[in-house]
């Protein structure tokens, strides 16, 4: 009996392990048949629901997974085009009435298909399109960096403010950064954007940070990602140091920003 548990327990799992090499097989596969989206900068101009999404196309079941996937994509880059927009705008506006800009920069990227798999492994989930789209929020990201800490919360009012963005999360780093000395402000948001069969309700992650926060946690990340290279916790600590001494600098800057009445 609990041989043969065993024996089905082995065949389900073998079948999952195929199911999950074939659907990652697929969107690399899809995802390779498209051109990248290149990442685009401002001066340059980039848990196991089967529910339907808002976002999917409609006619998806008709299609096949590849192509499914391709149209998912359209959709999320249509989000990143959309957000992009709304931020230009009001940097521009905060720029004509303040002579200065609360936005330095905007970069997107759309997630790659080997970081969605590999994130739907960690979390355990079953490697459907429905159950990505239902559960990875981070699939579009727009990273946006601004000058002073309180240019950040300032943009997110402004964005949030709009009525056609839904916020579905908020993780403030910066009030509470992570242990390592992470800072930035994380925000998920829903945007409405108009396709020609109707409205669809995109995620988009928005990352926002100072320039100071940027410059740590693109450096950190490069040397995260040598994955041959060990990283010892008297580095840990080193890099933890330096998340404090960038920190301490937004904070001067602050001081100087609201002293000089910016
Ligand atoms: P990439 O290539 O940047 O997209 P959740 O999405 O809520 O289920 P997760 O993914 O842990 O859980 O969310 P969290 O903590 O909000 O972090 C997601 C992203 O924040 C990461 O994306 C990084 O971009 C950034 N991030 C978080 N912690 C760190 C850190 O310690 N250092 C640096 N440099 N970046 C960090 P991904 O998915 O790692 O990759």
């Amino acid at each position: 009996m609990d041989e043969k548990v065993k024996v089905t327990d082995t065949e389900q799992t073998d079948k999952k392990v195929n199911e999950d090499t074939t659907l990652k097989e697929k969107l690399v596969e899809a995802e390779c048949m498209e051109a990248d989206m290149p990442e685009q900068s401002e001066e340059q101009d980039g848990t196991g629901a089967e529910e339907t999404t808002s976002y999917l196309p409609l006619a998806a079941d008709q299609l096949d997974l590849a192509k499914q996937y391709k149209q998912m994509m359209l959709f999320y880059e249509a989000g990143i085009r959309q957000l992009t927009t709304k931020l230009q705008i009001l940097n521009r506006e905060f720029e004509q009435s303040n002579d200065r800009n609360p936005i330095e920069n905007i970069k997107s990227r759309i997630k790659s298909a080997e970081s969605i798999a590999k994130k739907m492994k960690r979390k355990g989930l079953p490697m459907t399109l429905s159950c990505l789209t239902n559960n990875i929020y981070d699939i579009a990201g727009i990273r946006v960096i601004c000058p002073f800490i309180t240019d950040v919360y300032e943009v997110a009012r402004m964005l949030l403010s709009q009525t056609d963005v839904e916020l579905v999360q908020v993780k403030d780093y910066i009030r509470e950064p992570k242990e390592n000395g992470y800072r930035s402000l994380h925000l998920i948001v829903k945007i409405n954007v108009f396709f020609s069969d109707g409205m669809r309700q995109v995620p988009v992650e928005v990352q926002m940070r100072t320039i100071a926060m940027n410059f740590w946690a693109s450096t950190e990340h490069q040397l995260r990602y040598k994955k041959d290279k060990v990283i010892t916790s008297e580095m840990h600590a080193r890099l933890k140091k330096c998340a404090d001494i960038m920190a301490d600098a937004d904070y001067q800057m602050q001081k100087l920003a609201e002293e000089i009445h910016f």
